[in-house]
């Protein structure tokens, strides 16, 4: 099951801002009329409920929107750059690849998350029309759009969780409960990636169940399959502990305490969900005394005990009403992943790195991009905001001279006193 992956994900270009007049009949030379650039295109993921993996990801890894079209004459605005969109099954967090940080996670069919924006259209030169500049020859360039590796990881969504020990039957479960058909067979590790199962639950409503590779004592360090599953178990509402009681009773509880302390060594938050006991393979006890003990044993530790034939289907209807019970009574919220992404707009920073000096910031990068520098009206506009942001008296600070060498974002420019 492919339940990580990670992609790069780019906003489209903004289209450039045209320069261009009005022409007219006998007048010489008209208005600015210049068009701004189309806006570039976003990424943006939706959340699909027909997908269950990540595994498209697998063969497609790069993600970029269309770049917007640029302006034209007679105000003509360039046609804005086409999304992308990104579809991701329910329970996708996506996290930035750098940081780790939570920018989404994505729970409900059809929610929607841009994760990179496309750039802004640059502004047309009749954007630069004043009182003192009749015809501007300015325009600006299209602004890049955001770029980012990005990681989708899936953590399923279910109601129920099916956990306990490899072949007491967990997939055998969900096939009778579900429309669910795993690989079900007389060893351990059948089940090698969590299997989803729709259950129909009356009155159109439906539960779904997921069915994860079984769990061995030493899960937690890495052994068998169970641990590296377990985290799919951790949002579903419900644990459906499913016990073998084909064993003798004391091998039954031990089996069940394997099991619960390998959950709690994965994660407090998973063991202290509520959960249900089922005792499986009813077909195969003749002690109805051993039965009785173990209803006991359960309840008195506060958990519903339920002892069924997966195989048979016996007393399979008692579970699901007790499941529908129980799932109906718990929170419909999800449990989401917490959010701690906080874009950042790195800050003005000026020093000397040899003998260039450096002057870093997005908002100083993004004005060096979207300036047309072989414009001499877009130049001034240039240096006027150097000195706006203080700049040019920083440079100073720093000893700066004629002729010296500037890098602002991957520009490199010959200092000139202005
Ligand atoms: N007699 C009997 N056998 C059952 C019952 N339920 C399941 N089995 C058998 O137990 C074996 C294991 O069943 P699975 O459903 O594959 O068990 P599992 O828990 O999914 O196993 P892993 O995926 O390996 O963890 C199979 O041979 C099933 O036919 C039952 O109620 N009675
Ligand atoms: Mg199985």
């Amino acid at each position: 099951m492919i339940d990580f992956v990670k992609i790069y994900v780019e906003g489209g270009r903004g289209g450039n801002g045209a320069i261009s007049f009005r022409k007219e009949k006998y007048v010489p030379r008209g208005g600015p009329d210049g068009g701004d650039g189309g806006k570039g295109g976003d990424v943006i993921l939706v959340v699909d409920p027909s997908l269950s993996t990540l595994l498209d990801f697998r063969y497609k890894r790069f993600f970029k929107a269309e770049d917007g079209q640029h302006g034209g004459g007679k105000n003509k605005k360039g046609k804005d750059g086409e999304d992308v969109i990104i579809r991701v099954p329910p329970g996708t967090i996506v996290k930035d690849a750098e940081t780790g940080k939570v920018m989404a996670d994505l729970v409900e069919p059809g929610e929607r998350f841009v994760v990179a924006r496309g750039g802004r259209g640059g502004y047309g030169n009749a954007h630069f029309k004043s009182p003192t500049n009749q015809v501007p020859r300015i325009a600006e360039k299209g602004e890049k759009g955001e770029g980012r590796w990005i990681i989708l990881e899936l953590k399923i969504i279910a109601d129920v969780g099916i956990v306990g020990m490899p072949n007491v039957g967990k997939s055998t479960l969900i096939s009778a409960l579900s429309d669910a058909k795993p690989k079900i067979a007389d060893y351990p590790f059948t089940t090698l990636s969590p299997v989803l199962g729709v259950m129909e639950a009356g009155e159109g409503e439906r539960i779904i169940l997921a069915d994860i590779p079984g769990i061995i004592e030493g899960a937690h360090k890495g052994k068998g399959l169970g641990i590296k599953f377990l985290k799919h178990v951790e949002r579903t509402k419900l644990l459906l502990h499913l016990v073998d009681m084909s064993y003798s009773f004391d091998k039954i509880v031990q089996n069940f305490n394997v099991v619960l302390e390998e959950m709690r060594s994965f994660s407090a938050r998973l063991v202290s969900k509520p959960q249900i006991v089922v005792g499986n393979k009813l077909d195969l006890v003749q002690d109805s005394d051993k039965i009785k003990k173990l209803k006991g044993f359960f309840e008195e530790r506060g958990y519903d005990f339920v002892a069924i034939s997966a195989l048979h289907k016996k007393n399979v209807g008692d579970l699901i009403d007790l499941l529908i019970k129980k799932v109906k009574s718990l929170p419909v919220e999800v449990e989401r992943e917490k959010v701690d992404y906080v874009p950042q707009s790195r800050p003005l920073r000026i020093y000397k790195s040899g003998n260039i000096f450096v002057v870093e910031g997005d908002e100083i990068e993004r004005l060096v991009s979207i300036t047309v520098f072989e414009s001499e009206e877009a130049l001034v506009r240039f240096h006027k905001e150097l000195r706006k942001l203080g700049i040019e008296d920083k440079l100073k600070e720093l000893g700066i001279k004629e002729g010296d060498t500037v890098k602002i974002g991957d520009m490199e420019f010959e200092y000139r006193e202005g």
